[in-house]
């Protein structure tokens, strides 16, 4: 009985000395999921969450600012995170809306960067998205027609979102600067919030 009891006891220890959920190397600290929140995904270096509650695009980024001073909008730069987060959405919601993603055309032309400043490397555009469509598609959601793909809508219409933050060893947070809450100052959308219903059926 004796050796019985040592196994379940090497079990235990062991569940109590695994790796977090986070991944993060053994002694590293990392904030995934970050200090009063849970079930935060891991995919690479970043975490990640979805918020059901539709908000316009730049209220939405406002609030994963609230989260960290590094917080944003989701950037995306590969297949594989863009299934990720695609799988997130449909783990926390059991189906897959229209949710935003960083994605902002700069200076009302065709380009597009993400709102953490990260480079612009990967998408997975509707066919025939972005359209820009009467010069008002500023703001980028995934699962549009087809599963994960994107599109450019309104940034005031309503839509879930998904929140990264980065994770970050001890002392590195406090790094955020001048830069970064100027990049998430959120804008007004006004009377173009108003008009977001009848936005809906044409984009
Ligand atoms: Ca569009």
């Amino acid at each position: 009985m004796k050796w019985v009891f040592l196994l379940s006891l090497a079990g235990v220890v062991q569940v109590l000395s695994a790796p977090a959920e986070t991944g993060c190397a053994e002694g590293e600290f990392c904030r995934c999921p970050i200090h009063g929140f849970t079930h935060w995904l891991r995919i690479g270096n970043k975490c990640f969450s979805y918020h059901g509650h539709p908000v316009n695009f730049f209220q939405a980024e406002a609030q994963c600012r609230r989260y960290s001073c590094k917080g944003h909008l989701a950037s995306i730069h590969s297949c594989f995170e863009n299934h990720q987060i695609y799988s997130l959405i449909i783990a926390r919601n059991y189906t897959y809306p229209r949710t935003w993603i960083g994605g902002l055309r700069h200076n009302r032309c065709n380009g597009f960067r993400w709102t953490d400043g990260s480079c612009w490397n990967y998408n997975n555009w509707y066919p025939g998205e972005p359209n820009n469509q009467f010069g008002r598609e500023y703001c980028t959601e995934i699962n549009f027609g087809a599963h994960q793909k994107w599109n450019d809508i309104p940034c005031c219409l309503p839509r879930p979102y998904v929140c990264e933050i980065p994770i970050y060893r001890e002392g590195q947070e406090e790094e955020c600067g001048r830069e970064e809450e100027e990049r998430g100052r959120e804008e007004e959308c006004g009377r173009e919030e108003e008009e977001g219903g009848q936005e809906e059926e044409r984009e």
